[in-house]
C-alpha cells in the first residue's frame, strides 16, 4: 500500500529526492495517479500553504517545498494526462505592464501549481492585450501582480482592456502584491485581492467555485 502521508510529509520537509522515489514507487505499486496527487503532493504544499500564512515558513522553504513538489508532477504530469485527470481550473498570471518584479508571482504561480490548478505563466511586464488573450484562450482567472505604486494602475488598465474586449464576464481577476490591498481591489473592481501566496489559492478556489 502506497504511503501518500510520507509523500506529503516529503514535499512539506522539501526533499525532492525522496518525492520523486517515493511518487515513482506509488505509480509502481498501481495507486491510482489522481490520489497520489491529491492526497500527497497538494495535501503536502496545502500544509506549506497554511505554514507561510502563520509565519512558521517563509520564502525559501516554500520554493524548496514547490521543487520538491515539481518533482513528484514530472512523473504524474504524462499519467494524468492519460488518465484524463483534469486540472481544477485555468490560471493565467503575471505581473502587470512596467514591472519587473517577479518574485512574488513566480511564489504565487507555484502554490497555484501546488494546489492543483494549470498555470500560465505570462511572466513580467506584461502588456494589457496578453491578458485578453490569456481570458480567450480559457483562463478563468486573471491574476495581477504589482509591486510599485506606480505600475498599480495598470491593473486598472488590465480590467478595462478586459472589459473593451467584451471578455470581463468570462474571467475572474485576482490581485496582489505588496502595495496593494483590499481596498484599491474594490476601487478598480477586481474579484478578489491575494493577500500572499497561499491567500491567493484559497481565493482562487473560492472565485472558481471550489471552496
Ligand atoms: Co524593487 N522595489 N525596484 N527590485 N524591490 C521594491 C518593491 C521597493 C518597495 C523597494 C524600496 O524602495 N523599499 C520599491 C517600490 C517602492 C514603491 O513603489 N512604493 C522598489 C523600487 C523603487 C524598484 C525600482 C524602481 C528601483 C530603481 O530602479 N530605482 C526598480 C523597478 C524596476 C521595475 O519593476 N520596472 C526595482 C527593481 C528591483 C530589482 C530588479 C532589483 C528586484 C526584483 C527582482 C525580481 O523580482 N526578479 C527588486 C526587489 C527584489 C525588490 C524588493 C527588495 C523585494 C521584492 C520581493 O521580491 N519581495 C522590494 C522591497 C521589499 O519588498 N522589501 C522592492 C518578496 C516577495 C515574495 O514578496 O513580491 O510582495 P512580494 O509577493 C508576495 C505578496 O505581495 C503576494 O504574494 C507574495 C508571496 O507572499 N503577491 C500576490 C504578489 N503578487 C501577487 C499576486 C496575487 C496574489 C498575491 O494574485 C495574482
Amino acid at each position: 500500500m502506497a504511503d501518500l502521508q510520507k509523500i506529503a510529509d516529503s514535499v512539506i520537509n522539501g526533499k525532492a529526492a525522496d518525492v520523486k522515489n517515493l511518487v515513482d514507487a506509488a505509480v509502481k505499486e498501481g495507486a491510482p495517479v489522481a490520489e497520489i496527487l491529491r492526497k500527497g503532493l497538494i495535501a503536502g504544499m496545502d500544509v506549506v500553504g497554511a505554514k507561510f500564512r502563520a509565519n512558521e515558513f517563509y520564502v525559501p522553504e516554500v520554493l524548496i517545498a514547490a521543487r520538491a513538489m515539481q518533482a513528484g508532477m514530472d512523473i504524474l504530469r504524462p499519467l494524468l494526462a492519460e488518465s484524463g485527470v483534469k486540472p481544477l481550473a485555468k490560471v493565467a498570471v503575471g505581473t502587470v505592464r512596467g514591472d519587473l518584479h517577479d518574485i512574488g508571482k513566480n511564489l504565487v504561480v507555484m502554490m497555484l501549481k501546488g494546489g492543483g490548478f494549470e498555470v500560465v505563466d505570462l511572466g513580467i511586464d506584461v502588456p494589457d492585450d496578453k491578458y485578453v488573450s490569456a481570458a480567450r484562450e480559457g483562463a478563468q482567472v486573471i491574476g495581477l501582480s504589482a509591486l510599485l505604486t506606480t505600475t498599480m494602475p495598470g491593473m486598472k488598465n488590465v480590467i478595462e482592456a478586459l472589459k473593451t474586449a467584451g471578455v470581463r464576464n468570462n474571467v475572474k481577476v485576482m490581485i496582489g502584491g505588496a502595495p496593494v490591498t483590499q481596498s484599491y481591489a474594490d476601487e478598480i473592481g477586481a474579484d478578489a485581492y491575494g493577500e500572499d501566496a497561499a491567500t491567493a489559492v484559497i481565493k482562487t478556489k473560492e472565485l472558481t467555485g471550489l471552496a
